[in-house]
């Protein structure tokens, strides 16, 4: 496996009948560890496990679903492989069974939001990610509307930041992400992306996550997620570049040649 001192590649597995690029492929448990396989040998360090899809216009999951599609996967996964399995949840219940099955970070699209996360992710004490949302995935692109993007986002963050501290969350568990296609139009994104460099200067891990999404559809007149792949794998240099230190993605092996080669004619001194 490559070995990348700078960054930490997380890699996806969506254990979900209708996530965007890669829907329903994962529901068997078997599937969904073969894919985790692949990603590892890719050079994945992280395994970001969902079974709730956060695409633009996805339904909510019941509990019990979400739980009965996630912990079997992390516990096969984390009894196989020494790998970091991230929880991709929003729900307590669903935090705490994860970490119980060997999960070991925690990945929430609401930042803590939903009643009693920030105290099972005190209670827990494990690496979180705190991502900006504005709405909910069923309606976020609906009107994403700023005053100005990347004063709110950051905002946000320093706030769910404060939240963590007043319950007891260490600073050093928390990275932050600002939620790319997360109620944002394409202007929005670009706009954050060209200030990562002032997230970055937030003082927490940024993690990245672009991978596959409309904006880069949109950038590049692309409709397939496959006609996507090397958008991903340049945003995901110029991210690093810009401070980012863990890009989550689909493309794995692509995201791993790319991060080598940037490494490799980096400056030196
Ligand atoms: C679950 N999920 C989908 N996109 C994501 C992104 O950009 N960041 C994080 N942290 N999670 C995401």
């Amino acid at each position: 496996m490559p070995h990348l001192p700078l960054v930490s590649i997380m890699g996806i597995v969506n254990v979900t009948p209708d996530s965007f690029s890669d829907g329903g492929r994962f529901l068997d448990p078997d599937a969904a560890l073969d894919q985790a396989s692949e990603l590892i040998a890719a050079g994945a360090s992280v395994i970001d496990v969902g079974g709730e899809s956060t695409r633009p216009g996805a339904a909510p999951v019941g509990e019990q679903e979400e739980l009965d599609r996630v912990v079997p996967v992390i516990e096969a996964i984390a009894s196989r492989f020494d790998v970091t399995v991230s929880i991709d949840t929003r729900k307590p219940a669903v935090m705490r069974a994860a970490i119980d099955a060997g999960a070991h970070w925690i990945n929430d699209v609401e930042a803590l939001r939903a009643p009693g996360a920030l105290q099972i992710a005190a209670k827990l004490d494990v690496p979180v990610c705190l991502m900006h949302m504005q709405g909910t995935p069923g309606t976020m692109q609906q009107a994403p509307h700023y005053d100005d993007v990347v004063t709110d986002v950051e905002t946000f963050l320093s706030e769910r930041v404060r939240a963590c501290d007043d319950a007891g969350i260490s600073r050093s568990h928390i990275i932050l992400d600002p939620g790319f296609g997360f109620g944002k139009t394409l202007a929005h994104n670009t706009a954050l992306f060209r200030a990562l460099p002032r997230l970055a200067s937030l003082g927490f891990p940024l993690l990245v996550g672009v991978s596959r999404k409309r904006m880069l559809g949109e950038l590049l007149d692309a409709e397939a997620a496959a006609d996507r792949v090397l958008g991903g794998a340049v945003a995901a240099v110029l991210a690093v570049q810009y401070g980012a230190r863990i890009i989550r993605t689909h493309d794995v092996k692509e995201t791993v040649q790319a991060m080598q080669i940037l490494q490799a004619f980096a400056p030196t001194a």
